[in-house]
């Protein structure tokens, strides 16, 4: 991955000046990646002498709570006390760490698009970034924020300058977003930034039973209904879904947070080339896609579900109901088939 230098001085620059108000922004649903990013670029930032405040849309996953820094992350949604706004408005630096527009940051969107002082810079890895930026690390072909986090470090003040709690939160975003390092891009240099991760003395065993072993009973059986009972196939059983409506959640105690992965489990199944998984919310439906190889779950999300994301996979909403949403994938799935992309 070769970050441009013309980028790195400015940003230097852009960091040179003393005590400034820095607001660290992340993505709605925020995951390992988006809030370990958001806490290790924080944490680089203070270092400096600035005033960081990071800040997430809604609340990140039970299971990511044990994370150091993780209670200092403003929560946009339950912000009574208004530190969202205050941060926004004396900002001089706004960073988009793990997103690619501001729309994913739905309602707090508005808010930094109407603050036209602060200079915005993104740091990031998804597909087609919208040009709202004066500075932009766009990286689709990092396999996570985490590792492009740690290379723009590592290209500012050495690989050196990585301390232990900023090795462990950047592991785990490397980690989540790899499915524990088993997608895609994973290139010789992300493991030479894992040497130098671990060398700062990190548990990986630890971070790893944090993150994936301390869900709840409730997750487990949820899962297990998915599977057995919501998941059908498609196209000779090489495409399978698998929907959950509020009441089915309600059903196993669900928390945010319960449902991911879920999308991942058919693609164990050996000739398995698409997954989706639709969760219904108050509003809307959220869909997740993943795929594998040629498979562009990307283009798919953008065409038929107002989203994007990874070549392998991405997101999007609906806005029918439950029913309306299966009719219009099971559609879309037979086009894209016919159109030879699937
Ligand atoms: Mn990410």
């Amino acid at each position: 991955m070769n970050i441009s230098q013309t980028n790195i001085d400015l940003l230097r620059e852009l960091l040179s000046k003393p005590s400034q108000k820095i607001v660290v922004l992340s993505h709605t649903n925020p995951d390992g990646d988006a809030v370990g990013s958001s806490i290790a670029w924080g944490e680089a930032l203070r270092r400096l002498g600035h005033t960081v405040t990071c800040v997430v849309p809604n609340k990140y996953p039970y299971y990511l709570d044990w994370m150091t820094g993780i209670s200092d992350v403003v929560i946009f949604k339950t912000d009574s006390e208004g530190r969202t706004a205050a941060a926004v408005a004396e900002a001089d630096v706004i960073f988009c760490l793990d997103f690619h527009s501001l729309s994913r940051l739905d309602a707090l969107g508005d808010m930094i698009a109407s603050n036209t002082t602060a200079k915005r810079v993104l740091i990031d890895h998804h597909l087609d970034p919208s040009e709202q930026f004066d500075i932009m690390f766009s990286h689709p072909e990092s396999s996570s924020t985490c590792y492009l986090v740690y290379k723009i470090i590592e290209a500012l003040w050495g690989a050196q300058s990585v301390s232990a709690s900023q090795a462990e939160v950047l592991y785990v975003g490397m980690m989540t977003d790899t499915g524990n390092f088993s997608f895609s891009n994973l290139t010789p240099e992300l493991y030479q930034s894992l040497a130098v991760l671990s060398s700062t003395g990190i548990n990986i065993p630890q971070i790893y039973n944090n993150v994936y072993n301390s869900f709840t009973e409730g997750r487990a059986r949820l899962f297990g209904y998915t599977i057995n009972r919501k998941m059908k196939l498609l196209r000779k059983g090489t495409v399978a879904y698998m929907s959950l409506t509020e009441e089915e959640m309600r059903r196993f105690w669900f928390q945010q947070g319960d449902s991911e992965g879920f999308v991942n489990y058919p693609l164990t199944i050996k000739k398995m080339r698409m997954s989706a998984i639709f969760i219904e919310h108050k509003d809307f439906i959220r869909i997740s896609l993943r795929s594998r190889g040629a498979v562009d779950v990307n283009t798919f999300a953008a065409r038929y579900f107002n989203g994007g994301g990874h070549h392998n996979a991405a997101g999007g909403k609906s806005f029918v109901s439950m029913a309306e949403t299966i009719a219009r994938f099971e559609a879309a799935v037979e086009e894209y088939a016919k159109e030879g992309l699937l």
